[in-house]
C-alpha cells in the first residue's frame, strides 16, 4: 500500500513520522482514488496507520450521525460541504482551528468561521454536467448547453444523476435549481427533469463514469469530474448551464469525541498543506485547492468564467433546510412516475 510514488515533499510533516505510532479512522467523501492517495500519504509522512472508509457525502452524515453516541470516526474528510455544515450545527464535529489556516484562501476560512470552526474548506468545484459526444451524434440528440435542455422530451432516459439523500453532488443540485428558479420552480425543474432521468445512483460522480463508458448520454456531476472522464481518454464533452450554476466548497471536519484526537489534528493539518493538497493532480482531481500555495492543473475548469449563483450555504447547509428539501424531493419527485 506505501509503495505508491507520492512524487512530492513531504518533509514539512515527516519529523514526526519516527515518533508517531498512532492510528486514525478516516471518513473520506471524495473520490475513491482521491481517498487513497491521502491515506497512504499521510502514513508516509507521519507513520499513522490510517484505516479509510469511503462513502458519499449524505451517507458519511447518516454514518456520523448514526455514530453519535458512540463514534467510531476520527475524520471526515471530502464531500460537499453542506452536509458538513449541517453536522456542525448538529455539534456531530469538533472546533479546530489549525495553525495551517494562514495559508488558506479566504473562502476556505468563511466556511469554518460561518460554523464555529467545526469545519473548513479543502476544495472547491462547479456544478454542471458531461455528455457522451458519440452517443450524442449516435442518437441524433442536440448538444445541451442549459439546465432546461436537459428536461426536453428528446433528452428521455438518456440523463443520469445521484440520488440527493446520499449524494452531495445531487444535493447541491437539488439545492442550486431552488436558489436559481425559487422554491415553486426549483421543484418544478426536478420534476420535469426526474422525467428523462434513467437511474439515480447512490455516487455523485457515477452518472460521468458511465457516460464514459457509454451507459448514459448525459451525467450531473461537477464539472471536475466530467473534465477527468475527458482526461482519462472517454468522449465525454464538459458544459458550464447556460442559466449559471451553484458549486460546492469541499470539506472536512473532525467528528466530535474522536477516540484519536491527537492523531485527527494532525491530519487535519497535514491536509490543509501545499504538499498534501498536490496529491490531488496525481488522481485526476481537479477541483480547486484551499491552499494558495497549492498546483492548480490546466485541465481544472476555471471558476472565475463560470456563471455562479451566490450559493447561500448558511441556508443550504443547515439541519432544517436539507432535512426538508430532502424530504420535499422524496415525496414530490421522487415518487412521480417516469
Ligand atoms: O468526485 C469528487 C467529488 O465530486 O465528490 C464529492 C462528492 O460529494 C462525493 O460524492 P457524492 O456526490 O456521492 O457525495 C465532491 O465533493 C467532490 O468534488
Amino acid at each position: 500500500m506505501r509503495s505508491i510514488a507520492l512524487g512530492v515533499s513531504l518533509l514539512a510533516f515527516s519529523a514526526g513520522a519516527a515518533s508517531a505510532a498512532g492510528k486514525l479512522n478516516l471518513y473520506c467523501a471524495a473520490q475513491e482514488e482521491w481517498c487513497q492517495v491521502m491515506a497512504r500519504g499521510f502514513e508516509d509522512a507521519t507513520g499513522i496507520d490510517v484505516d479509510m472508509t469511503r462513502k458519499s457525502s449524505g451517507e458519511t452524515f447518516a454514518q456520523v450521525k448514526a455514530e453519535e453516541a458512540n463514534p467510531k470516526g476520527d475524520v471526515w474528510w471530502g464531500g460537499t460541504g453542506d452536509p458538513h455544515l449541517q453536522a456542525a450545527e448538529e455539534g456531530l464535529t469538533e472546533p479546530y482551528i489549525s495553525p495551517m489556516r494562514a495559508e488558506l484562501h479566504p473562502w476556505a476560512i468563511a466556511q469554518a468561521e460561518s460554523a464555529g470552526d467545526r469545519t473548513i474548506g479543502i476544495y472547491s468545484g462547479a456544478l454542471g454536467f458531461g455528455y457522451n459526444s458519440d452517443l450524442l451524434a449516435a442518437n441524433g440528440l442536440p448538444e445541451p448547453k442549459c439546465w432546461e435542455d436537459l428536461t426536453k422530451p428528446e433528452f428521455k432516459g438518456h440523463v443520469q444523476m445521484a440520488n440527493p439523500n446520499s449524494s452531495g453532488t445531487a444535493y447541491t443540485t437539488l439545492a442550486t435549481m431552488v436558489q436559481m428558479f425559487g422554491e415553486d420552480g426549483g421543484f418544478d425543474y426536478m420534476k420535469r427533469l426526474h422525467a428523462n432521468i434513467n437511474q439515480y445512483t447512490k455516487s455523485g460522480s457515477a452518472p460521468i463514469k458511465a457516460a464514459g463508458q457509454g451507459e448514459t448520454t448525459v451525467g450531473i456531476v461537477f464539472m471536475h469530474d466530467a473534465v477527468a472522464q475527458t482526461v482519462a481518454g472517454f468522449p465525454v464533452v464538459t458544459v458550464a448551464p447556460c442559466e449559471g450554476t451553484g458549486y460546492e466548497i469541499g470539506s472536512m471536519s473532525i467528528i466530535a469525541g474522536a477516540r484519536n484526537m491527537d492523531e485527527a489534528k494532525q491530519f487535519y493539518d497535514w491536509a490543509l498543506s501545499a504538499e498534501a493538497q498536490n496529491l490531488a493532480l496525481g488522481v485526476n482531481a481537479f477541483q480547486v485547492m484551499s491552499n494558495v500555495a497549492a498546483q492548480k492543473s490546466e485541465f481544472a475548469p476555471d471558476l472565475s468564467a463560470i456563471k455562479l449563483i451566490d450559493y447561500d450555504f448558511k441556508k443550504y447547509g443547515s439541519s432544517d433546510e436539507r432535512k426538508r428539501l430532502l424530504a420535499k424531493w422524496d415525496s414530490d419527485v421522487s415518487t412521480l412516475p417516469q
